[in-house]
């Protein structure tokens, strides 16, 4: 079995100890931290989802799972340094909408975008329309990132996106959104700024937006 393919087990497993021990291997041994990332630690989810999908799989392994990514992650963060994109110091407010908890791919973007040197204000899961407000008014960001996972809450995306608009604080931030079913189309719906499918995606249009 192949290092990358052990660590997709490992995630898939639930095994933190293993998880971390697997990803400490592969920095040792000078693998990528992109294919650490994307080929391990998302491997594992990639092993996961069909399952959740399937009803093989239930929401407590999942969550035990998602920890050990995160423990997998936390390694590879100051690895991810490098190009200093955001050296402007731009501010990225980041959070998953209301009524949503799926965070992995939220914080999959925080690490990234951290990586580039934005300072990213991470809100959680779950925020209510009125603390994106509040945040744009407290951190002044150049960015605002939206999360959602599940169809019914993409909806909060738009909600979230007029309450801002009616807030007259629309002009003040670009707005790019993700989630796996966040589409383009979806995105020009709701007037955001971007759509970004995945967290390289997120910083690349990000530090095109800043240039
Ligand atoms: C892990 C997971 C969970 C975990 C979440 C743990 C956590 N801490 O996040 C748990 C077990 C808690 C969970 C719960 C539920 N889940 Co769930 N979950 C998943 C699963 C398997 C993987 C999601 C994931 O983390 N993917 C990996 C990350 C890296 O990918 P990502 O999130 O897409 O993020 C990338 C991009 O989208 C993008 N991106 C993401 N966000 C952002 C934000 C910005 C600003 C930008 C720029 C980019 C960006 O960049 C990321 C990195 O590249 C998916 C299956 C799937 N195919 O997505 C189901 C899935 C999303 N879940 C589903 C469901 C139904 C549920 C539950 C309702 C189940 C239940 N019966 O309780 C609950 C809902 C809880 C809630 N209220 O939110 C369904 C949704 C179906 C639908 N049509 O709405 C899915 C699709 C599974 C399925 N049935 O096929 N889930």
């Amino acid at each position: 079995m192949s290092d990358f393919l052990a660590l997709a087990q490992a995630v898939y497993k639930g095994d933190i100890k293993g998880v971390k021990a697997l990803t400490q291997n592969l920095i040792d041994s000078g693998a990528a931290a992109d294919d650490i990332i994307n080929k391990g630690l998302l491997g594992g989810m990639d092993i996961i989802a069909p399952k959740f999908k399937a009803g093989e799989m239930f929401v407590p392994e999942v969550l035990r799972s998602a920890k050990a990514l995160g423990g997998g992650m936390e390694l590879l963060q100051p690895l991810l340094g490098g190009d200093a994109a955001g050296k402007q110091a731009a501010t990225f407010v980041i959070g998953t909408v209301v009524g949503d908890l799926h965070d992995i791919g939220k914080n999959l973007v925080r690490l990234i975008l951290e990586s580039a040197a934005f300072k990213v204000i991470d809100l959680g899961v779950d925020v209510p329309v009125q603390k994106f407000i509040d945040a744009i008014k407290e951190h002044k960001p150049q960015f605002l990132g939206l999360t959602a996972l599940l169809t019914t809450t993409m909806m909060a995306i738009k909600e979230t996106i007029d309450a801002i608009e009616a807030a007259g604080l629309r002009d003040s931030v670009k707005i790019l959104i993700g989630g796996a079913p966040i589409s383009q189309e979806f995105a020009d719906e709701v007037k955001a700024d971007a759509y970004c499918a995945d967290a390289i995606a997120a910083k690349e249009i990000a530090t095109q937006m800043l240039a």
